[in-house]
């Protein structure tokens, strides 16, 4: 056991761990600490090397905190529950098992565990009906679990190709999936993003926490780390509100998160998740406003960005303002920017304004605060 996580690991309060009985009648012997769906048996750790991932993920979420030693977690006082179906020498499991976790986590809550979120630091596998209903269930009414997971490290959108489980994050209420962000807030290289299907971003290069062999703490980089930052302030919210409903939770991590320019429109929130603004429910701050990317079609300009207010910014080239902004709701953030502005002022004037082969200025004014951006340079066809 790594001794910074003992003292936080959950404890099956209705099972005597060495008896060979299942003494709650949940169908697993012995089951101290969690479940092996692995190997099929009560032993959650393995080997350092099978289980690394594990335990650096878990002493993200809850390793202790104000114990004079190594880190500590973004929940110091939450109990661990470890469920495996990750093995091998490859890391790897089936689905079937997954979703065996899942269903072992429900039972506990309907047993009286308050067992509230689920930190899922894997993915990779295909759309699956079972899981996504095994998920579902885990947010029904009564339960409430939320599950946070991993958007995935292969650096695509994933609006655009699926990924599983972070993809659920579209449909169900209580999915909330999670990018990685370096240490100056920019969206990791390997890090998958989606405006509609990943939620927010946090931390998930170089990221130290446990490990479970003589080093004892070491740095990790990927979307794995940035996961567990965000399934500890879910169980920081829980513990000073239970009476969120999972759906609650994850409107307010998105609605709270902090805008930053690189993740304007790569993630649902546009930002990275803020604890302090979590627990205490208030939006950030409406910023000036800052154009992270412009998109020149044929027929149509693009421009991310952040701290553009609805209804009052315009899109100006070479200090010529545009005509017929669109002002994108899906892109709004919780400050009530937005971060995406468009204009289709068709072909010809399109090629006025971005003359081929040339480079032109872009800003966004906003004639109701009279700010303006700083120039973005963009064009040259
Ligand atoms: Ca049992
Ligand atoms: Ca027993
Ligand atoms: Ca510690």
């Amino acid at each position: 056991t790594v001794p910074d996580l003992a003292a936080n690991a959950w404890v099956n309060p209705r099972e005597n761990p060495n008896n060979g009985v299942d003494d709650d009648g949940n169908g697993f012997i012995d089951d101290k600490n969690g479940w092996n769906f692995y190997d099929g048996n009560k032993d959650v750790f393995q080997d350092a090397s099978q289980d690394m991932h594990g335990t650096h993920v878990a002493g993200t979420i809850g390793a202790v905190g104000h114990n004079k030693q190594g880190t500590t977690g973004v929940a110091w006082h939450v109990k661990l529950m470890s469920l495996k179906f990750l093995g091998g020498s490859k890391g790897k499991g089936s689905t079937g098992d997954a979703i065996k976790d899942i269903a072992y986590l429900i039972d506990q809550r309907k047993r009286g565990t308050n067992v509230r979120v689920i930190n899922a630091s894997w993915g990779g596998g295909g759309d699956s009906q079972a899981l996504r209903e095994v998920i579902a269930a885990a947010g029904q009414k009564d339960i409430e679990i939320v599950f946070v997971c991993a958007a995935g490290n292969s650096g695509e959108d994933i609006d655009e190709t699926a990924d599983f489980p972070a993809d659920y994050a579209v449909d169900l209420n209580n999915v909330i999936s999670v990018a990685a962000i370096d240490s100056g807030d920019n969206l990791a290289g390997f890090s998958n993003f989606g405006h509609k299907s990943v939620s927010v971003a946090a931390p998930g290069v170089g990221i130290w926490s446990t490990v479970p062999d003589i080093r004892e703490y070491a740095p990790l980089s990927g979307t794995s780390m940035a996961s567990p930052h965000v399934a500890g302030i879910v169980a920081l919210m829980l513990s000073t509100k239970p009476s969120l409903t999972a759906k609650e939770v994850k409107e307010i991590i998105v609605k709270t998160a902090e805008p930053t320019t690189e993740l304007a429109s790569k993630v649902v929130s546009s930002g990275r998740a803020s604890a302090y603004n979590a627990l205490t429910g208030i939006a950030p701050a409406k910023g000036s406003p800052i154009i992270a990317r412009a998109n020149i079609g044929k027929k149509k300009v693009t421009i991310d960005g952040v701290g553009f207010l609805n209804g009052s910014s315009i899109i100006e080239v070479n200090g010529v303002a545009m005509s017929d902004i669109k002002y994108d709701d899906s892109y709004k953030v919780g400050n009530e920017t937005i971060s995406r502005l468009t204009s289709e002022p068709g072909k010809k004037k399109i090629k006025k304004m971005f003359p081929k082969g040339q480079l032109v200025n872009v800003t966004i004014f906003n004639p109701t605060t009279g700010e303006r951006s700083p120039k973005f340079v963009t064009g040259l066809f």
